[in-house]
């Protein structure tokens, strides 16, 4: 007798820009190179232009498109709703999914406010009680180097937390001709580098230590305040069109912090840090050790183990591409390393491995929401110039 197949997971993804391609590619991937116990199945894919939805949908592989994610909700082939659109319709589509009774992967943050993360966690825990199940997408969670910190943490190598530094820092923007894109838009994005890429760093430290953000005190800055308007164009900076509009959003933000575990944090996130192109980076000092991570060297970690010898001490500089390290194994000979893309495929991997076992998966909608009360304290420190407890 053969083995059977698994199951299908039909999936509709709503949006097909950039994080859309990133998504699709994960659910093409996933289960070409991990055993999967549910097949995904990439039914329809969800925008709102009939021709431009239509081309993504034959050049990212899937069944079908649409310009209604209603219908989408519907559809009994249809198991779970990936939405990868801006932060303004996460909630409406998100809250509505979790009705249908469909499992949601939702793109970080959240949702652009606390009032809506709020609610979208009130749904997904009462889903959960009906074995309907959410995540949202903090990706570099699951890259294999930020996995071995958090495992060195947990296992007390770094021993008692006393600093954690992240930085998130890119220079997309420093161009004060680079286009108005959603990215620029409070209605649309909720904040700026603040939600986009900040939310990405509150994550991994908190994922990272296992510890929680309990205040802030924060500032915001936008350095250029009107650019010209985007004309359509797809992708993260867009194509400049006629007129000029306001930037309503943070270019920057920076904000220390207090851990719950007594420690100290300080996070920096902007979009003119020249040079900088995806430069996600994170140190932690313990009492017993410390860890370095920058994603622009994504295989590699540096760890420094004060236990050591005064004589040999120093950084190890650990490249976490060998099939003992997490998610590695299923790609490619010890050694090869790994992209941007993987993140995205191993948030896959386990969240098809989370709906299969009827388990929550992390990070939930309560995760995210966590992150977005972080958000929203930065945002009101910055605004009173105070310290705010989250
Ligand atoms: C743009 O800043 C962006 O694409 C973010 O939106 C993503 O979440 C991050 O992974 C890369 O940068």
């Amino acid at each position: 007798m053969g083995q059977q197949e698994p199951a299908r997971l039909g999936v509709a993804m709503v949006g097909h820009s950039f994080m859309g391609a990133a998504h699709s590619h994960a659910w093409r991937t996933a289960p070409r190179f991990f055993d999967l116990p549910l097949t995904p199945a990439r039914a329809v894919l969800v925008g709102r232009d009939a021709g431009r939805t239509r081309e993504a949908a034959s050049r990212l592989g899937w069944d079908e498109s649409s310009t209604d994610w209603r219908t989408a909700l519907e559809r009994p082939d249809v198991d779970l709703v990936d939405i990868c659109t801006p932060g303004d319709s996460h909630a409406e589509i998100a809250l509505a999914a979790l009705a249908a009774g469909k499992h949601v992967l939702c793109e970080k943050p959240l949702a652009n406010s606390v009032a809506e993360a709020e609610a979208m966690t009130l749904a997904a825990d009462d889903a959960a009680r009906r074995g309907v199940l959410a995540m949202v997408g903090f990706t570099y969670r699951r890259v294999p180097a930020v996995q071995l910190a958090r495992q060195l943490v947990a296992e007390g190598r770094v021993g008692e937390v006393r600093h954690v530094r992240v930085q998130y820092l890119q220079d997309w923007l420093v161009d004060p001709e680079a286009p108005l894109t959603w990215r620029l838009d409070r209605g649309r994005a909720g904040s700026g580098a603040l939600g986009d890429i900040a939310a990405h760093a509150v994550d991994l430290a908190q994922f990272v230590t296992g510890e929680l953000v309990t205040g802030v005190s924060g500032v915001l800055e936008t350095f250029v305040r009107e650019r010209p308007v985007a004309t359509g164009g797809a992708g993260l900076t867009g194509v400049a069109g006629e007129g000029r509009g306001p930037v309503t959003v943070d270019d920057a933000a920076a904000f220390v912090a207090r851990l719950s575990g007594g420690g100290l944090g300080v996070f920096e996130a902007t979009r003119f840090a020249l040079g900088r192109k995806n430069a996600i980076r994170l140190e932690v000092n313990g009492s017993r050790g410390s860890l370095a991570f920058d994603f622009e060297d994504m295989n590699v970690l540096h760890f420094y183990d004060g236990t050591d010898p005064v004589a040999i001490a120093g950084f190890r500089r650990i490249v976490v591409t060998e099939a003992e390290h997490a998610f590695v194994a299923a790609w490619w000979p010890p050694g090869h390393g790994l992209g941007y893309e993987h993140a995205f495929t191993h948030q896959v991997v386990d969240l098809v491995g989370s709906i299969a076992a009827g388990e929550q998966p992390r990070p939930s909608f309560r995760d995210g929401l966590v992150v977005q009360r972080v958000l929203d304290a930065v945002e009101r420190s910055a605004e009173k110039g105070a310290w705010l407890d989250v």
